[in-house]
């Protein structure tokens, strides 16, 4: 692919991104906990499975009462995970291999124990005080009726002034003032930093709430609490700071950029990302994972409908063609594990639909994110009990749930056994040895009871594995300049069983069929003249798409074949 430049192409569209979550990777010393030796001694690992990027979700100072979320020092090194030398050697350890890092860029808000926090809710004329969001109270009460996106009220009232502060999620994450230039340009600084140590790039942390309405009006009531996204999501200035951050910082580093934009539209994602904008270079959209929510939002065990899948990803695809690029994920630290949600997380279906929502995935438009163990096909956790929990949304969902709105028990847990975050957060699953390998120590989380049968070590000595596929998948990305660079078409729309769609490049072309359903599907479209690709079974399809069967074909053009 690469003996050929043109204006629109960039490394980090031709890069497949893996996201570690570094509690849960590797723990190198015993205590439970995954830290920066660790991942280290998991390069080779990754280097094998063909990825470019790791983005790192935060290793910063951290009180982790949202596990790395919830920042004390933009500066420093969460002290469970080693120190800033662990993170150099990191850094020089990837580069060595050719594999780039991307940071966690958090700065929506700070953790309460920040200094910048520490000295705003000093008092009312501190010099910091302005870089948070203080209101008076309204008749005795909060100033509005916003809810958290971690439950209860989304303002905390603190003694010290009298005043309350927000906080979109928990009371330990205040919200920063980006209305106010001395802390935005404390924000620039830092990034300089990191930039100048030779990171990567950023992944921006809810970016897309920076700019809040200075109304704040009351929001529309569902439950409790009133919904504070319309007015906090994509705000009045959120395109302008993100302009001047990439005048004053990111203009002058060859990075990548992608914004985690909770709430993001087609039209919102063409400003975020748009190609002459001069903001981010990409950003996460929600809509396909949140497919299969019900009256409660997340909290529910809805199954995902595939035609409504379909379009989400038709109008994506086709909506930011030639305007923006799109990213690629169907899971992440925040989501449950994709083959459990997509796919058929059963003994009978598993491989082979975790290797089709693989296929699925990387060879459509966009940079592909691979979530740590996906490649594994790793599966919901699925805890029975709520002190198996760790995850400050779901024991809180659950409090407020349960407690105040008097939802049953086991109606809450169900939706936690499915939606719940920790589902995805459960240690990496290295080996059948205890606890999976990843500790010689107590896990802070427990293992997924499943180690023994899925895990690395198992799954890269087995040419059929999932582990294998996604190599052989990755490897065909790298190779096929269609399929980064190739028009995307949606095709068979209106099928309630098939996800295709054709990928164009010149004379080239990409088929891909992948059957979202354990049945067998009458299939009578292989196109003429086109030879195999990659599919997850070893024969070829006859009139039929089998269980969770994925197939490509590519007819080349006639001077490349
Ligand atoms: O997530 C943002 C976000 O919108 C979350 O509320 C997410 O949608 C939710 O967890 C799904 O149920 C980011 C981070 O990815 C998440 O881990 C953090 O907890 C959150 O921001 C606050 O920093
Ligand atoms: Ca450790």
């Amino acid at each position: 692919m690469r003996n050929q430049r043109w204006k629109g192409s960039k490394w980090w569209k031709e890069a497949v991104v893996y996201q570690i979550y570094p509690r849960s990777f590797c723990d190198s010393n015993g205590d439970g906990i995954g830290d920066l030796p660790g991942i280290i001694s998991k390069l080779d690992y990754l280097k094998q499975l063909g990825i470019d990027i790791i983005w790192l979700s935060p290793v910063y100072r951290s009180p982790n009462d949202d596990n790395g979320y919830d920042i004390s020092d933009y500066q420093d090194i969460m002290e469970e995970f080693g120190n800033m030398d662990d993170f150099d050697s990191l850094l020089r350890e990837a580069h060595e291999r050719n594999i780039r890092i991307v940071m966690d860029l958090v700065v929506n808000h700070t953790s309460d124990e920040h200094a910048w926090f520490v000295e705003s809710r000093k008092s009312k004329d501190n010099p910091y005080r302005d870089f948070y969001i203080w209101k008076d109270p309204k008749d005795g009460k909060e100033p509005n009726n916003w809810g958290s996106w971690f439950s209860g009220s989304a303002w905390q009232y603190d003694e010290a002034t009298g005043m309350y502060y927000l906080h979109i999620f928990s009371k330990k994450q205040p919200d920063l003032n980006w209305d106010n230039s001395a802390l935005r340009h404390k924000v620039y600084d830092m990034m300089h930093w990191w930039l100048e140590k030779g990171v990567d790039g950023f992944r921006m942390d809810v970016i897309s709430l920076i700019s809040k309405d200075p109304n704040f009006p009351d929001g529309e009531v569902n439950g409790l609490y009133g919904d504070l996204s319309p007015y906090c999501a994509h705000g009045p200035h959120v395109h302008e700071y993100l302009q001047e951050m990439n005048r004053e910082v990111l203009s002058k580093y060859d990075i990548m950029t992608v914004g985690e934009t909770s709430c993001v539209t087609v039209e919102e994602a063409k400003k975020y990302a748009g190609k002459d904008r001069n903001e981010l270079d990409m950003v996460f959209q929600f809509e396909h994972v949140s497919l299969g929510e019900g009256k409660y939002g997340k909290w529910s065990t809805d199954p995902v409908n595939l035609k409504e899948l379909k379009a989400v990803w038709k109008k994506w695809e086709e909506g930011l063609e030639g305007v923006s690029w799109n990213a690629l994920f169907w899971g992440n630290h925040d989501q449950p594990r994709a083959v459990s949600k997509f796919g058929n997380d059963s003994s009978e279906y598993r491989e082979r639909s975790a290797k089709m929502l693989a296929l699925c995935q990387m060879f459509m438009k966009g940079t592909p994110y691979v979530y740590q163990g996906e490649e594994l096909g790793m599966t919901n956790a699925s805890f029975d009990r709520l002190s198996d929990y760790r995850d400050v949304e779901s024991i809180n969902a659950y409090h407020e749930m349960v407690e105040q709105q008097g939802m049953p028990a086991e109606e809450m847990m169900s939706y936690l056994k499915r939606a719940g975050r920790d589902n995805a957060r459960t240690p990496m699953q290295w080996n059948g040895d205890v606890n999976a390998g990843f500790t010689t120590g107590e896990p802070w989380i427990a293992v997924n009871s499943n180690y023994r049968e899925i895990n690395a070590k198992r799954q890269m000595d087995d040419p059929r594995s999932v582990y294998n596929f996604y190599r052989e998948i990755i490897r065909l990305r790298h190779e096929e300049e269609v399929i980064v660079y190739g028009d995307f078409e949606m095709l068979l729309e209106e099928s309630d069983q098939i996800f295709a769609y054709k990928r164009k490049l010149r004379e080239t072309e990409v088929f891909v069929f992948c059957n979202f359903t354990p049945n067998h599907v009458k299939f009578e479209e292989q196109p003429a003249k086109a030879s195999v690709l990659a599919g997850n079974y070893e024969e070829e399809p006859g009139g039929y798409l089998r269980p969770y069967e994925a197939v490509a074909y590519k007819i080349s053009a006639p001077e490349e074949s």
